[in-house]
C-alpha cells in the first residue's frame, strides 16, 4: 500500500506497555488520514460516555497521506480526543516539525491511552518508544520545556508538549510546539494533562511509501510556483492572518466587547497594518513557502507570534488596546498552553458578567492587569482563574439567568473571531461545526459579506456544506494547511492530484467529497453517542445573535431572525441526510459505509 504506513502505535501509559495494531486499507481510503482516521479510531477504542479526563479516554495524534512530504504547507498533523470542554468530539491542527517526524516514523497515528500514575514524556525514534520521567519537566512553561527537550535530544526532533493549564486541567488547555503553534482548541491539552504527559519527543528517519515520486515533485515544483505567484502573496507575507482585524472592523463582524458589537473606534490600535510595523521576525510550519507567523517584541521585550483570532479575542473581545499589551497575553497564553479564543471568550463574558453586577469580583473592559493575572491564574486554576478556566458554557450555567443569553459558545466550545449579527451563514457555519463553535470547518463570511449578506438561502446553505467538506473534510484528513488555497488561491484541484501520485489510486475531488461527507456524519453519530441522544437546538448560535441587536455602525439594530435560522438548519440537516432533529438517516449511514454506527444508534434515538 502506498500513501499510508497502514499501521499505528497503540501506546498505555498505565501500563507503559507499547504494541503496534494494523489499520485496514478500508479505513484510510474511507477516512483517509488526520480528523477522519481520529473519529474512526476513537468510535471503536474508547468506551461510550466515558469521562473526557480519566485514563479510559484515549488521545490520538494522527498524520495524513499528505502531511510531512514535500509538497505546500504540508508540516501539519492532529490531535484529537473526546472533549473535556464540550463532552464530544474535539480537535485541533497544529504545524509543527512532530508532523514530518511522525511521517517518517513508520506510522500513522499515535493512540495514547491510560494514565502514568508520574509525570512522563515519550521518547519516539523510528516507532520505538521509551517511557521517559517528565518529573524535571512538570510545571514548567511549553518554551523552557521545548528548550530542554531540545538540549537533550538535539534539534532534528519534532515536539508536542503541554503548559501549566494543561497539567492544571483547564478545560480549553491546547498542544503547542515550536514557541507559537497551538492546536486542539476543545481540551486537548487537558487530556494529555490528565494522563500525566508532559511532552511527546518523535524522531524519524524512514523513507515513507509514495507510489510515484517523480510526479509528485513535479505537481509540488508547480504548485509552490502557483503560490509564489499569486496576486495575494506579497501582502499575505506581510500582514498573514492579521489583516483580518481591519476588514472585520470594516464590515462590523469585528468581535467587541463579548461579541456586543462588531466595530471598535479603536481597531488601529491593533491592526495588522500596526503589526506591520512591530514586525520583527517572521515564523512558520514545515515545508510551507507563504509562512504567517508574525512575531512582534511584546510590552516586556519577549517575541510573542500573532494572528487574527488571537489579537481579536485578547484585544476587541475585551478592549484591549495596545497592540502590545495584546501580544504578552498572546506570549503568556503559549507559554502556559491556553487556548487564546476560548480565554479571550472567557474574560469577556466575565467582564459583562461583572458589568451587570452578576459576579462578586469586578474586572473592568480593558484592564490589562487584571487580564495579565487572570491569564496567569487560570492556568494555574487560583483564585478567580479557577472559574474562569471552567470555559464560558459552565460559568453562565453556574450564574445562570441573563447570563445564558451572553454566553458565547456552541456545544461548550467558545466561538471564534467573527461577530455574527448580521451574517446567519457564519452563524449556521458555527452551529453546525463538528467541534463547537470554529471557523476552521467553514469560514463562509468572506463570501457571505461579498454577496448577498442577509440572505438565509438555500444556496448559502450548499456553499457552507461545500466549505465544511473542503475545509474540515478535506484539509483536516489529507492533512495539510488549507490556507494555500483561501488565501491565495492555489486551485483544488492540486489535491486530488497530490493524494494520487501519493496512493498511487485514481482520486477526484468528488470522491474526497463523499469521504467528507462520511467524516462528518460518523462525527455527528460521536456526538450523539456521547451525548445519549440529539436535538435540534443543540445545533443554534448563541442566543445573543437573536436577542441583543447591534447598537453601533450600519448595522446598528440588527440581529438574526431565528425562524429563518431554523429554515437554514432543516435545509442543512435535508443536504446531508440527516432528520429534523439533526440525527443521521439510516439510509445515510448505509450509504456513507458507516453501518457499524447502526447498532449503537438505535439503542440511544429512533432512526428513520
Ligand atoms: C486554531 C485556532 C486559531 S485559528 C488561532 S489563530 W488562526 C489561535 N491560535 C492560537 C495560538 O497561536 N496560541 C494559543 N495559545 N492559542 C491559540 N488558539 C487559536 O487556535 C495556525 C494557522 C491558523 S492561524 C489558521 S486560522 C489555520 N488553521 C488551520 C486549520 O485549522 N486546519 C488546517 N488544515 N490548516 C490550518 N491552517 C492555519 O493554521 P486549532 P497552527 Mg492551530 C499561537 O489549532 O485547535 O485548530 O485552533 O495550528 O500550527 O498554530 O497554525 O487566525
Ligand atoms: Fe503554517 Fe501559515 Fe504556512 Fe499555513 S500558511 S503552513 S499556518 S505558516
Amino acid at each position: 500500500m502506498y500513501g499510508w504506513w497502514g499501521k499505528a502505535l497503540l501506546i498505555d501509559l498505565t501500563k507503559s506497555k507499547v504494541k503496534e495494531v494494523s489499520i485496514e486499507p478500508d479505513i484510510l481510503h474511507g477516512f483517509i488520514g488526520g480528523r477522519g482516521l481520529a473519529v474512526r479510531l476513537l468510535w471503536d477504542l474508547i468506551p461510550p460516555g466515558v469521562d473526557p479526563l480519566s485514563p479510559y479516554n484515549a488521545l490520538i495524534v494522527a498524520s495524513g497521506p499528505l502531511s510531512g512530504l514535500p509538497l505546500p504547507s504540508s508540516g501539519k498533523l492532529v490531535v484529537a480526543s473526546k472533549s473535556p470542554l464540550t463532552n464530544g468530539y474535539g480537535d485541533g491542527n497544529i504545524g509543527s516539525m512532530a508532523s514530518h517526524h511522525l511521517k517518517h516514523s513508520g506510522y500513522d497515528a499515535l493512540i495514547i491511552t491510560g494514565a502514568s500514575k508520574k509525570p512522563v514524556y515519550l521518547y519516539i525514534e523510528n516507532g520505538k518508544v521509551d517511557f521517559r520521567s517528565a518529573e524535571d519537566l512538570w510545571g514548567l512553561d511549553t518554551f523552557t520545556t521545548e528548550e530542554k527537550l531540545v538540549r537533550e535530544h538535539g534539534r532534528n526532533i519534532g515536539i508536542l508538549e503541554i503548559g501549566p493549564a494543561g497539567e492544571h486541567m483547564v478545560r480549553y488547555a491546547t498542544v503547542i510546539s515550536q514557541k507559537g503553534r497551538s492546536g486542539g482548541r476543545p481540551g486537548m491539552g487537558a487530556v494529555m494533562g490528565s494522563k500525566k504527559l508532559k511532552a511527546i519527543v518523535i524522531k524519524g528517519n524512514m523513507e515513507p511509501p509514495i507510489a510515484d515520486k517523480e510526479a509528485l515533485r513535479k505537481i509540488s515544483e508547480e504548485s509552490y510556483k502557483k503560490i509564489q505567484g499569486s496576486d495575494n502573496y506579497d501582502y499575505w507575507i506581510r500582514q498573514g492572518t492579521m489583516s483580518t482585524i481591519q476588514w472585520s472592523h470594516q464590515n462590523s463582524v469585528l468581535p467587541t466587547m463579548n461579541f456586543r458589537e462588531g466595530m471598535w473606534e479603536l481597531y488601529e490600535t491593533i491592526s495588522g497594518d500596526l503589526m506591520e510595523k512591530l514586525k520583527i521576525d517572521r515564523r512558520g510550519c514545515p515545508y510551507c513557502n507563504m509562512q504567517c507567523g508574525n512575531v512582534v517584541s511584546d510590552d516586556v521585550g519577549e517575541e510573542s507570534e500573532l494572528d487574527y483570532e488571537n489579537v481579536a479575542m485578547l484585544g476587541s473581545n475585551i478592549l484591549l488596546e495596545n497592540l502590545k499589551r495584546v501580544a504578552e497575553i498572546n506570549k503568556l497564553a503559549d507559554k502556559l498552553g491556553v487556548d487564546t479564543i476560548s480565554l479571550g471568550n472567557s474574560i469577556g463574558f466575565y467582564m459583562e458578567a461583572s458589568e451587570r453586577g452578576l459576579v462578586k469580583e469586578r474586572v473592568e473592559w480593558g484592564d490589562f492587569k487584571a487580564v495579565r493575572e487572570i491569564t496567569i491564574d487560570t492556568a494555574y486554576r487560583r483564585g478567580l482563574g479557577a472559574f474562569i478556566a471552567e470555559g464560558v458554557m459552565r460559568m453562565a450555567r453556574s450564574i445562570g439567568g441573563e447570563a445564558l443569553d451572553f454566553a458565547m459558545h456552541v456545544k461548550g466550545l467558545e466561538v471564534s473571531a467573527y461577530n455574527c449579527h448580521t451574517t446567519p451563514g457564519m452563524a449556521l457555519a458555527y452551529g453546525t461545526s463538528s467541534i463547537g463553535a470554529h471557523h476552521k470547518d467553514a469560514w463562509i463570511i468572506s463570501y457571505e459579506v461579498r454577496t448577498d449578506r442577509s440572505s438565509y438561502s438555500r444556496d448559502k446553505v450548499e456553499r457552507l456544506i461545500f466549505l465544511q467538506n473542503m475545509r474540515g473534510g478535506m484539509f483536516e484528513s489529507l492533512t495539510t494547511c488549507r490556507l494555500p488555497w483561501v488565501e491565495v488561491g492555489l486551485d483544488l484541484e492540486y489535491y486530488p492530484r497530490f493524494l494520487s501520485a501519493v496512493t498511487g489510486l485514481k482520486w477526484s475531488l468528488d470522491d474526497i467529497s463523499v469521504s467528507a461527507n462520511r467524516i462528518y456524519t460518523l462525527i455527528r453519530a460521536f456526538w450523539i453517542r456521547e451525548y445519549m441522544g440529539w436535538s435540534s437546538s443543540m445545533d443554534y448560535p448563541p442566543t445573543r445573535w437573536f436577542k441583543h441587536p447591534l447598537t453601533k455602525g450600519p448595522y446598528a439594530g440588527s440581529h438574526l431572525d431565528i425562524s429563518k435560522y431554523s429554515e437554514m438548519l432543516k435545509i442543512y440537516y435535508e443536504i446531508r441526510g440527516w432528520d429534523e432533529n439533526g440525527v443521521p438517516k439510516k439510509e445515510t449511514l448505509i450509504k456513507l459505509g458507516l453501518d457499524f454506527t447502526i447498532p449503537v444508534l438505535e439503542d440511544i434515538v429512533k432512526l428513520r
